[in-house]
């Protein structure tokens, strides 16, 4: 038995998404998993390789021999990709004795997948690295898989769901992933260190999937297994950029947490490895000394959770920080030179056109002229999700808040925003979004990098400046006459943006309005 993984290209879900520099670690990681149990696996990386419906179905029935095949759902936007695949394949022909499904958005929609697609046997729930093998297993021994844990399927007309679910408490239990599916020319791979977070956010979906009563809420692999895993790659096959997935890496305050990354910081500089690498951490969990290891051992990019400028969100949001706590770790990670994403979501159940205003003056004074990535225009019009189930979801329920599930995303609800708000989001986000094709375009200038971030920098303070101009410009036309805005909401700069259509124009226009200045 043979099992064939599959991660099929996806659109964006109003954020831009590149594609991904590599296959799914995910799949990675069951493939390691199901080879240690002694089956083979193919993982088919249809996203970061762009290939179509056509040449993925092509792909899987050339594999030969009984297979399992195994769809990745990350999200809802595969969903229609996956129905196209299986409904160009003949799976007796082809030998697929099993369809799957496995991920964030299968794990909390198996009643609709089953529905929807009727060719899919099971969907498993939550983190399978162990059950998967065991499915694999049971389906080519012939044995019941319908008693392995977290498993859902369709008996009688209906969607049943096995008891329990198995997660690995131990990561460094884990097999290391299986990368043998990697472009050869790959330079920057995803790594995971840790899995979980001790946060209680309300709007937050992976601690729903990740924290399981009787478990750890943040479990993690020691220093010496990630940087065992870094050092491999980095010696055998050059890579030298690693997007760590964690959603947690630091893990909080307590001695193992810190002691942990400051121990794979002292062996990724002790092992002269040379990497750079990303992490994604909570604001209340840095502080000057762990950055500064972080940086010299190759830190360069930070996701930290703001949010808000607003201590009344932050509480409402059980974010357990303070606005204090947040503007201190951004000051931080600018003084440490690392570069700074930023979680940060302006509209909410609830904004004003008062509240925006308050949240853009926060990005204006804390964080204009930083080097952010991706640019500050995603954070001007960051947004709450609402994912069904969450606390966020029972909170807004319970005060009464109108809810409509939204239809593309499936697992996410829209909710009742002011009118107000709505008609300036629209114009404003349309301007930030040409900013955002605009800084596309820059990020693929065959020019120094000093001069991209420059260009970057014009690009954000252009976003900042337009959105703080758009909505002085509302708060005057709005009681008046709303269409009066709309066309004149285009700040003159951004106008230009939108007629650019050569990249020499790109570059005259930034240069007429100046880099941007900033640390
Ligand atoms: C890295 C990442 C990406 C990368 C993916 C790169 C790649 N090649 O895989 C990029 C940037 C491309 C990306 C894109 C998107 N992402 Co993303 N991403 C992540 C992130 C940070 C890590 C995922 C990861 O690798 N985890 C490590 C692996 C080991 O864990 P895992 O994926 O959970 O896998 C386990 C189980 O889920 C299961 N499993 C997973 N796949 C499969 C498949 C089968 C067959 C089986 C049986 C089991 C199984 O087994 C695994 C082992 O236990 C998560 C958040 C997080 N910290 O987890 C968000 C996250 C998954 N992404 C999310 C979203 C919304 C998106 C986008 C829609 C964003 C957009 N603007 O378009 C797209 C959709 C992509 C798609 N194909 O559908 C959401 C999903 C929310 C939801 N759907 O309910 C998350 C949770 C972030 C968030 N909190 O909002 N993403
Ligand atoms: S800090 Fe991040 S990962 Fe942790 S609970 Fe909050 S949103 Fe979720």
């Amino acid at each position: 038995m043979k099992c064939i993984l599959v991660d099929l290209l996806s659109a964006p879900l109003g954020l831009p998404t590149r594609r991904p520099a590599t296959a799914s670690l995910a799949l990675q990681m069951l493939s390691a998993y199901s080879q240690r149990s002694g089956f083979q696996s193919v993982i088919v990386d249809a996203y970061s390789s762009g290939l179509s419906v056509e040449e993925t179905a092509k792909k899987i029935s050339s594999v030969k021999g009984p297979k399992l095949l195994g769809f990745a759902v990350m999200s809802s936007h595969v969903v229609s990709r996956i129905e196209s695949v299986l409904t160009l394949l003949d799976l007796h022909a082809c030998d697929i004795q099993h369809v799957t499904l496995g991920g964030y958005f299968a794990t909390f929609n198996q009643d609709f997948l089953l529905q929807r697609l009727g060719k899919v046997n099971s969907v498993m729930r939550f983190e399978v690295d162990q059950v998967f093998a065991q499915l694999v297993s049971a389906v080519a021994e012939g044995y019941d898989w319908k008693e392995l844990p977290g498993i859902a399927y369709r008996e009688d007309g209906k969607v049943t769901v096995s008891a329990g679910i198995t997660y690995p408490r131990n990561l460094d239990e884990l097999p290391l992933a299986d990368r043998s599916f990697e472009r050869p020319d790959t330079n920057e791979v995803y790594i995971q260190t840790s899995r979980g977070c001790y946060g209680k956010c309300t709007f937050c979906l992976n601690i729903m999937f990740s924290n399981q009563e009787g478990m750890p809420n943040w479990r993690f692999r020691s220093a010496e297994s990630v940087v065992d895993e870094i050092a491999h790659l980095a010696k055998d096959r050059g890579i030298r950029k690693y997007n760590i997935v964690d959603e947690n890496f630091l893990g909080g305050r307590q001695k193992d947490a810190r002691w942990r990354a400051h121990r794979i910081a002292d062996l990724l500089i002790k092992n002269n490895l040379n990497i750079k690498f990303s992490i994604s951490c909570r604001a209340n969990d840095i502080d000057s000394d762990l950055l500064a290891h972080l940086r010299d051992a190759g830190l360069f990019s930070i996701l930290l959770g703001i949010e808000s400028g607003s201590s009344g969100f932050l509480r409402s949001i059980k974010k357990g920080t303070t606005v204090d706590t947040n503007t201190a770790a951004i000051k931080m990670v600018r003084e440490a030179g690392i570069s700074l994403s930023l979680g940060f979501m302006p509209y909410r159940p609830g904004t004003t056109l008062d509240s925006l205003d308050a949240e853009f003056r926060f990005l204006d004074s804390h964080v204009r002229g930083a080097r952010l990535s991706p640019g500050l225009s995603q954070q001007l019009r960051g947004q709450l999700w609402v994912y069904e189930g969450s606390p966020e979801y029972h909170a807004l329920n319970q005060k009464g808040v109108r809810m409509q599930r939204d239809a593309n995303t499936r697992n996410m609800f829209r909710y009742a925003e002011c009118s107000d708000v709505v008609t300036f989001r629209k114009v404003n986000n349309t301007l930030l979004e040409m900013i955002e094709a605009a800084a596309t375009e820059i990020a693929n200038l065959q020019i120094p990098h000093t001069r991209r971030m420059a260009y970057q920098r014009a690009l954000d303070d252009l976003a900042l400046d337009s959105s703080l101009g758009n909505l002085a410009a509302f708060h005057r036309h709005s009681k008046m006459d709303q269409s009066a805005f709309i066309k004149h909401a285009r700040h003159p700069l951004v106008g230009e943006v939108s007629d650019v259509h050569s990249l020499a124009q790109i570059e005259n226009l930034l240069e007429r309005h100046g880099d941007s200045n900033g640390d």
